[in-house]
């Protein structure tokens, strides 16, 4: 099939496939940073959705921070795409039409610079991943290396994602831009008071922190959609819906949750018409997201990956694992936090496993597993110094622990190589290289991490018991054996 994916061809696809509302006809009111499958497949459909109940000039300028090839993908097909909805009964395929332009910050970032000044524009929503924001994973600290550096101190073009944000918010003062709200939609705990807090750090350093103050706001938000990186299936899964190429498709599971503090200076779209929840404060809802759906997974990716299953839904056919995971919601997350109210923990969590259990979502245990030095404090750690400082044993939060720490010595249980996909990959090696050889010597040389173990969980004899008991029972059974005990 040649044939691409484009306004030319948009007549030819069958009409439940087309967006829902006319592309091209909404102005752009919304920069998006991060155009990687997540956003494509939520904040993208919400807004559109939105736009088709209660219009507005809501149109997206998508900008990519990297990699060039969906920038690409997307000029090749006038900004359209298409996501697949995988249910278990059946799927279903819809083009989005709300991507109103495209940049490359890499090749270009004095256009994204710009773009951030300009007065139509009154929304930034990100999706950069929690490593882009630098901050310390343990403390949530600001991490200012070289590069974040030298895009405050010098008038080189930026390089980080802060980078970019400080210059273009500075730049909209210039230009009298006036109010907009940022907006980070990644896995981060409080991730607007986050964002909050490292832009007020930038703009204190460079000199606009009134501005700032009186001008910009970080409404905080949940988001929720598994939405598994694209394969070449995907794509043909698409053609075949669609009648024409595109290379840009994504899929994702049936359900789909947005969370969204209400704190926009210059207006929004109409989410809540489009399912959107738009709350005083979402971070009980980031909570519950985050320790319980996002803390399981990584859970079941570590332990899984290790024995040697490709994916999360065939993870939980390992005995034994579903009734960990129950107890680890049960004994250890549920009584970490309070939920929202109306929401119980438990119930929370058996809609969570009835998802990754969803047969047609092939999501990787090896994509979950990435970066998880990045991802355990908020998924993981808190929730069990929260259970530590109420006199809890986390014996299953411990067992998801000493699962990464099984991982990153990058071996499965039947000695084929796993991925170590992580920024602090080298530092990780380093460790184990010097470590002793036994389970207390890699538990030891791991919680040595201060980025990602707090001291206070670092220094816990009771926490570090438990990582090394589990630690041994995987090496010396491997994840089955270990897993077919739990009752
Ligand atoms: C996953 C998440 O890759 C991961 O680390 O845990 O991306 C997860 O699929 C989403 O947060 C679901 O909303």
């Amino acid at each position: 099939m040649s044939d691409r994916l484009g306004l030319g061809t948009l007549g030819r696809i069958p009409e439940a496939s087309r967006p829902r509302i006319t592309p091209g006809d909404a102005g752009a009111g919304i920069v998006h940073l991060g155009l990687g499958a997540f956003f494509r497949a939520h904040q993208a459909v919400y807004t559109e959705d939105a736009m088709a109940a209660g219009g507005g000039d809501w149109g997206i300028v998508g900008v990519g921070p990297r990699s060039a090839k969906v920038i690409d993908d997307l000029r090749a097909q006038d900004g359209l795409y298409s996501v697949t909805t995988l249910a278990a009964e059946g799927r279903s395929t819809r083009v989005i039409g709300a991507i109103a332009g495209l940049r490359h910050a890499a090749a270009d970032p004095a256009a994204v610079v710009a773009l951030l000044a300009d007065p139509a524009i009154k929304i930034v929503t990100l999706t950069v991943t929690e490593k882009a924001y630098r901050l310390d994973p343990a403390t949530g600290r600001l991490l200012l290396d070289d590069d974040l550096r030298g895009d405050l101190e010098t008038d080189r073009d930026p390089r980080t994602v802060p980078g970019l944000l400080i210059r273009g918010l500075a730049a909209r003062r210039r230009a009298d831009g006036g109010p907009i709200a940022l907006v980070s939609c990644d896995n981060l705990p409080s991730n607007g008071h986050r964002l909050r807090g490292l832009v007020d750090y930038l703009a204190t350093a460079t000199g606009h922190s009134d501005w700032v103050a009186g001008n910009v706001t970080f409404p905080g938000t949940m988001v929720d959609r598994i939405v598994p990186a694209s394969t070449a299936e995907t794509l043909a899964v698409a053609a075949g819906e669609l009648g024409v190429r595109d290379e840009a498709a994504v899929h994702g599971e049936p359900y789909m949750q947005w969370v969204i503090e209400d704190d926009f200076p210059a207006g929004r779209p109409a989410w809540e018409q489009a399912g959107a929840v738009l709350a005083g404060d979402p971070r009980p809802w980031e909570l519950l997201k985050l320790r319980t759906l996002n803390g399981v997974h990584s859970a079941i990716a570590y332990l899984g990956a290790v024995a040697g299953r490709e994916t999360i839904y065939s993870a939980l056919e390992i005995p034994g694992l579903v009734t960990a995971m129950r107890r680890f919601i049960a004994e250890d997350i549920a009584p970490s936090f309070d939920p929202p109210p109306g929401i119980t923990v438990v119930e929370y969590g058996d809609q969570v496993l009835h998802r990754f259990a969803n047969p047609a979502i092939g999501h990787r245990t090896v994509q979950v597993a990435m970066d998880g030095s990045q991802k355990l404090p908020q998924r993981l750690l808190h929730a069990i110094l929260d259970r530590r400082r109420a006199g809890g044993i986390p014996r299953w939060g411990a067992l998801a622990v000493a699962a990464w720490m099984r991982y990153v010595r990058g071996t499965t249980d039947d000695g084929r190589p796993l991925p170590l996909d992580d920024p602090l990959a080298d530092r990780i090696r380093q460790r184990l290289a010097t470590a002793a050889p036994t389970p207390a010597g890699t538990v030891d040389a791991l919680l040595g991490l201060d980025t990602v173990f707090a001291p206070e969980l670092a220094g816990d004899e009771t926490v570090r018991q438990l990582l090394v008991d589990w630690l041994t029972e995987l090496d010396k059974h491997g994840v089955e054996a270990t897993l077919a005990g739990v009752r």
